[in-house]
């Protein structure tokens, strides 16, 4: 895969060189270049952002030297045959970034992120970029980041370690919370009683059912008193008679 993140702050995705995706680079599974759309301003002061129009607070970030930065990571589009590259648009008024969406872009060749600071890039660099790219606005959720570049550590982590080879044990991709629709069961390891806190017993027992079990109703239970709008959206089919119990 190969990812090009485009951000007018390229210090802030330092930490993607970082351990488990720094590795992934590393073993050559992942391509990864970060391009500041400022080095293609050509005014004195390498203006990359300027004032709303009709009013408002806050600045937008022109769209010239960003086209021009997508260009760039575009460059000779590789073979006609090749799907069109996926540009991911991190904004708090994009759709919700889901573990669904994460397995989505980590089937994709190539995805380039564009990370707009103070209010966002003007309109007309994303319907121009349409042309060339599948554009995909992006939240990590309801509240606001001053910028996309958060995000894209959080959504590059996520989408990275589902690329077959990058994570050492795929089994432990398989268990994890939000893939089968509710939470993780909780956790124990060594010693058996720590600060008069015991194991529970059940995970001593050695008995894989009765384990299996407990586990299940850890999950029923956390993930109805957490996330009650995950059970609602649980498929029925998936429930068993000793899960309606719970
Ligand atoms: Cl993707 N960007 C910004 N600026 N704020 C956010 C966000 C993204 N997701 C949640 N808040």
């Amino acid at each position: 895969m190969r990812i090009d993140v485009l951000s007018i702050f390229p210090e802030y995705l330092e930490p993607l060189r970082l351990s488990l995706i720094g590795k992934a680079v590393t073993d050559g599974l992942l391509q990864l270049t970060v391009t500041d759309p400022r080095a293609f301003a050509t005014d004195r002061h390498r203006t990359v952002d300027d004032t709303p129009y009709g009013g408002g607070a806050g600045m937008v970030m022109k769209p010239e030297p960003w086209a021009q930065a997508l260009e760039s990571v575009l460059g000779a589009q590789d073979d006609a045959a090749a799907s069109r590259p996926v540009l991911v648009v991190p904004s708090p008024a994009g759709e919700v970034f889901t573990q669904e969406i994460a397995y989505e872009l980590a089937a994709e060749e190539h995805l380039v992120f564009a990370c707009g600071r103070y209010e966002g890039i003007d309109e007309r660099f994303l319907e121009w970029a349409g042309r060339e790219v599948r554009v995909r606005p992006l939240s990590l959720g309801d509240y606001v980041l001053n910028g996309g570049e958060v995000a894209v550590l959080a959504m590059t982590e996520a989408v990275t370690r589902l690329i077959p080879g990058v994570i050492g044990n795929p089994e432990s991709l398989a268990e994890e919370s939000h893939t089968g629709g509710l939470l993780e069961y909780p956790v124990y390891t060594k010693p058996a009683a720590w600060r008069e806190r015991e194991v529970p017993e059940t995970l001593l027992s050695g008995h894989h059912g009765r384990i299996a079990r407990w586990r299940r109703v850890q999950q029923l239970a956390r993930t109805a008193r957490r996330r009650p709008d995950m059970v609602l959206a649980l498929d029925p089919a998936t429930l068993d008679r000793a899960d309606l119990a719970v």
